[in-house]
């Protein structure tokens, strides 16, 4: 077995992965955290630890197709040179964009950036950190002239005080969650919570701050005029280091906008802790004042001096793997290359670089503009790489419409059927996690290695091979002739000497002579080192600058009395192409679930589990009811993971209108102006069956992946349509006309059950666990399968929490009762939260409510 350190494909913390892989096996392979790497020093979260199950070649987009037809690169290359040639001599260059990808490597971000922004001559390439980290991107240049995170991982191990806005970290950045814990375990760091719902991180937390959405910009605000009133502003290092405007204090002092005693607790807490660290997300940057809430917080970190030293800073945590690696190259159309800008000079020094036919001559447009230009007729050519727009873009109907109206869409993916690749014209399959070869950079500018790990499947290619073809293809092969991906990281790292000669942090050329051998060897680093803005900001004057802001204000609107919040689980990634394949990961969340206050569940008549449709003026969606006080009133939430591809309604996208934040261009998908109706089904049912099928005519429907198929929750009016959603086979079944309930077993010929179906017009329906167990087998007995459960009755788990361990609710309530009293006491005799941590906050909430129960005395 080969043994291969590499980096996990999601998130931005960037750990370090081993793979233990089976030479010539069929992709199997055995995942650990890599304890020497400094990102998570042999941690991995849920999603890490079951990256094997999502490397299989299931769904994979394996060969090139033109036109919806199967076809060979050579041709493909010749299609896309075609295309692309007549779109600029036709409309000129701007009629052609990119839109790319934090999920891209390094390398291939490079390749894309220099192919439009020196070659078409455009600078119309984004990227979907649009959606992610411009607001944060923005604020840091807005405050230290560059954008450079001032922190490390290291800091939040020497913080006494960590205050989170806007960010879910326990089920988005796991691995830094556990980081936290142990601060708090070690040094009895406090933690805050600033985030409108109570999430499974805010339960944790010291103090959770319930913020109003879009309250943060005057929380901070209120928060710094207290630091000041308080003789907390460090003057020294406001005197030498920071530019204020005259008024920056003016009218600072307003309205915290959130509980008074909570605000009270917030200073006190504040003041007392001088090693502060505030790490921000997407609370923070997805909204559209979010450049403004990003210059809240530096504002506080700057005036108080809390930056530059151990254990402080203002901290935006990235997203994706490689959302950092993009900001480097330059792949936001509003970046040139290398955190440079579009002066002339850094122009002429790019084209000299690059030997550039043609430099694009000014920023090009941004994600939301760039496809009102598509639907508008401007854009004609559009490739998308390493993202899914369809789903992940705000107003996603806009967007489809976008996509279709668009002469050539050019797709490049690792799955063969995206919401996206469903309305390409060209569709590249890309190498994935595992096959691909280069380097992501996380959120603290730690650049390591992801490693091929098995050959690439089909005709795969890396995705700066794919762009490096096009580029040659168009007459341009000797500035993309690269042999290997070390070759492209040599070249991008020796560009940043024109960054750092111009006074800019960025600075890579220390590693721009590595040979392949130590490319390929090469141990992450992180460039800059821990505090690279220690001696010197890099605005001209040497200084940063505090930024004013004020408060964004929301009009209300009669007809949508709710603001709706769109957020994440822990174990689905994004538009779930890759996670929605893993059994184990889809336990945890099986279905879209909308959050609702009781208060206005009771309004609108909903009960827990039951349906509602979302309205927003861009469109609505249908999801299943969670009730809970965790959401405040007149907030509710949805997660913005469900796609066509997975779900009959659930997709978020259809909800957020196009409003984007005025500096940075991000959208505000957190805070929509929404409705919400009951969804009275006649019936529901579940089903599962080895194969994926679309269901139509359905109210709501979606799939999840179990081991041995698909399971399907349905929901519907009028009569039940069972030949469209059962296989053809032998068909068993069993009706309560009463009750309104059917069961339904389909074997195969070979006697083997290819599916079953429960459905219900008023009762409850049989566990999906034991009849998922059943699919594929020939021995299954048909009166357990008509009956919905086998004859020894399994116990019912409840909810999966542990999904490494199959821990339900019920068997955690169970060891509660029996006296376990700690996370670690649960561990011990359940196994819950001991593999991969990422249920801890779960299993920790769960022993709450359970403490709260046997405190409450019965009836
Ligand atoms: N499991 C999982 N992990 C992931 C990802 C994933 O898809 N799944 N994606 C990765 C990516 S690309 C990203 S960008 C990160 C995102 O990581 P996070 O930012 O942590 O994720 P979200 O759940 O989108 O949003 C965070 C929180 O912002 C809160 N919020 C909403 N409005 C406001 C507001 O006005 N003010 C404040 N203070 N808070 C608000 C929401 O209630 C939510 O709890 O996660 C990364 N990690
Ligand atoms: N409502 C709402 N919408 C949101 C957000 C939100 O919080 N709320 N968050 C936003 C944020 S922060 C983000 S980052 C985006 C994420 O949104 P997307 O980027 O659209 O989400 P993914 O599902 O990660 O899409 C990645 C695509 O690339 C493919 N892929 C994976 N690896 C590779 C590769 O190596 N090469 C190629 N060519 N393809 C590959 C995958 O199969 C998948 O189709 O969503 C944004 N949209
Ligand atoms: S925290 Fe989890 S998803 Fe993020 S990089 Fe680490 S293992 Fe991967
Ligand atoms: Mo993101």
């Amino acid at each position: 077995m080969d043994v291969i350190r590499t980096t996990c494909a999601y998130c931005g913390v960037g750990c370090g992965v081993t793979a233990g892989v089976v030479a010539g096996g069929d992709r199997g392979v055995s995942i650990s955290g890599d304890p020497k790497h400094p990102a998570n020093k042999g941690r991995l979260c849920s999603k890490g630890t079951h990256l094997g199950e999502t490397v299989g070649l299931e769904g994979r987009l394996l060969h090139p197709r033109v036109d919806g037809r199967r076809t060979d690169w050579d041709s493909a290359f010749d299609a896309l040179a075609d295309r692309m040639r007549a779109c600029i001599e036709e409309h000129g260059p701007d009629s052609v964009a990119f839109y790319v990808s934090g999920q891209l490597l390094t390398e291939d971000y490079y390749a894309a950036n220099k192919l439009m922004k020196g070659f078409v001559g455009s600078a119309n390439i984004d990227t979907n950190s649009r959606l992610c980290m411009a607001s944060a991107v923005a604020a840091y240049n807005r405050a230290f002239g560059e954008d450079v995170v001032p922190c490390s991982y290291e800091d939040l191990d020497a913080a006494d005080l960590i205050v989170l806005v806007g960010s879910n970290t326990a089920w988005c950045h796991p691995v830094v969650w556990q980081r936290i814990e142990k601060a708090r375990e070690r040094r009895a760091a406090k933690l805050v919570v600033i985030d409108p719902r109570r999430t499974e991180t805010a339960e944790q937390a010291d103090l959770h701050v319930a913020v109003a959405p879009d309250g943060d910009v005057a929380l901070f605000n209120a928060l710094l005029a207290r630091m000041a009133a308080m003789g907390l502003v460090d003057r020294a290092f406001m005197a030498a280091r920071v530019e204020c405007p005259a008024d920056f204090w003016d009218g600072l002092d307003g309205d915290p906008g959130v509980d008074p005693v909570v605000f009270e607790q917030l200073c006190t807490l504040v003041a007392a802790h001088p090693r502060m660290v505030t790490l921000f997300s997407q609370g923070a940057n997805q909204s559209v004042g979010g450049t403004d809430k990003g210059n809240a917080i530096i504002n506080l970190h700057l005036a108080t001096g809390r930056i530059n030293r151990i254990g402080a800073g203002p901290f935006s945590i990235t997203g994706q793997p490689n959302a950092m690696g993009g900001r480097e190259v330059g792949g936001l159309a509003n970046t040139l290359a290398c955190h440079m800008g579009f002066s002339e000079d850094e122009r002429a020094a790019a084209a000299a670089y690059w030997k550039a036919p043609k430099i694009c001559t000014g920023p090009g447009l941004k994600a939301v503009d760039l496809f009102r230009a598509v639907h508008a007729g401007k854009i004609k050519f559009l490739w998308v790489m390493a993202t899914n727009p369809a789903v992940s873009m705000p107003d996603s109907g806009f967007v489809r419409e976008a996509l279709e109206r668009c002469e050539t869409l050019v797709v490049s993916d690792v799955i063969a059927d995206t919401d996206t690749a469903r309305r390409a014209d060209i569709l590249l399959p890309a190498e994935a996690w595992g096959e691909k070869n280069g380097t992501v950079t996380n959120s603290e500018r730690c650049v390591s290695r992801q490693r091929r790990l098995f050959d690439s499947p089909g005709e795969a290619l890396a995705d700066w091979r794919i762009i490096a073809g096009l580029a040659a293809r168009m007459g341009w092969e000797s500035a993309f002739d690269w042999p290997n991906a070390a070759a492209v990281f040599r070249e991008y790292a020796a560009m940043t000497g024109l960054s750092a000669a111009r006074g800019l942090r960025l600075d890579l050329t220390a590693w721009a002579d590595l040979s392949d051998e130590e490319y390929d060897a090469l141990e992450p680093f992180q460039w800059g080192g821990e505090r690279p803005l220690a001696w010197r900001f890099s605005h001209p004057s040497g200084k940063a600058r505090m930024v004013r802001v004020a408060p964004a204000c929301t009009t209300p609107d009669a007809a949508f009395p709710l603001r709706l919040n769109t957020a994440r689980y822990r174990d689905q990634w994004h538009t779930m192409t890759r996670t929605g394949l893993s059994p184990t990961l889809s336990q945890h969340r099986p279905e879209p679930l909308v959050e609702v206050h009781p208060r206005d569940a009771a309004k609108e008549g909903l009960t827990d589990g039951s349906l509602a449709r979302v309205m927003t003026r861009q469109g609505d969606a249908v999801f299943r009811v969670r009730i809970g006080e965790g959401q405040r009133e007149g907030e509710i939430c949805v997660p913005m993971h469900w796609t066509d591809a997975m779900s009959g309604g659930g997709r978020a996208n259809r909800l957020p209108g196009q409003g984007v934040d005025p500096v940075s261009g991000q959208p505000g998908f957190k805070n929509s102006a929404a409705r919400l109706i009951a969804v009275r089904a006649d019936w529901q049912a579940f089903l599962v069956r080895e194969d994926v099928f679309t269901p139509e005519g359905l109210l709501y429907w979606t799939r999840a992946r179990v081991a041995t198929g698909w399971l399907y929750e349905l929901a519907g009016e009028g009569a039940v349509d069972l030949d469209a959603l059962l296989p053809e086979g032998e068909r068993l079944e069993v009706a309560d006309i009463v009750r309104g309930m059917r069961r339904i077993a389909v074997r195969g010929e070979d006697g083997r059950l290819l599916a079953a179906a429960y459905l219900t017009r008023s009762g409850t329906l049989p566990q999906r666990g034991w009849v998922a167990s059943q699919i594929g087998l020939d021995a299954a007995s048909a009166s357990e399968l008509l009956a919905g459960r086998p004859s020894t009755p399994l116990p019912d788990r409840g909810a999966i929490v542990c999904v490494c361990h199959g821990v339900g609710e019920k068997d955690i309530a169970e060891a509660a009762l029996q006296g376990a009293d700690s996370v670690a006491a649960i561990g011990a005799c359940t196994k819950a939260g001991t593999n991969c941590g990422s249920c801890r906050p779960a299993i920790a909430k769960l022993l709450q409510a359970c403490a709260t129960q046997a405190r409450e005395p019965a009836e």
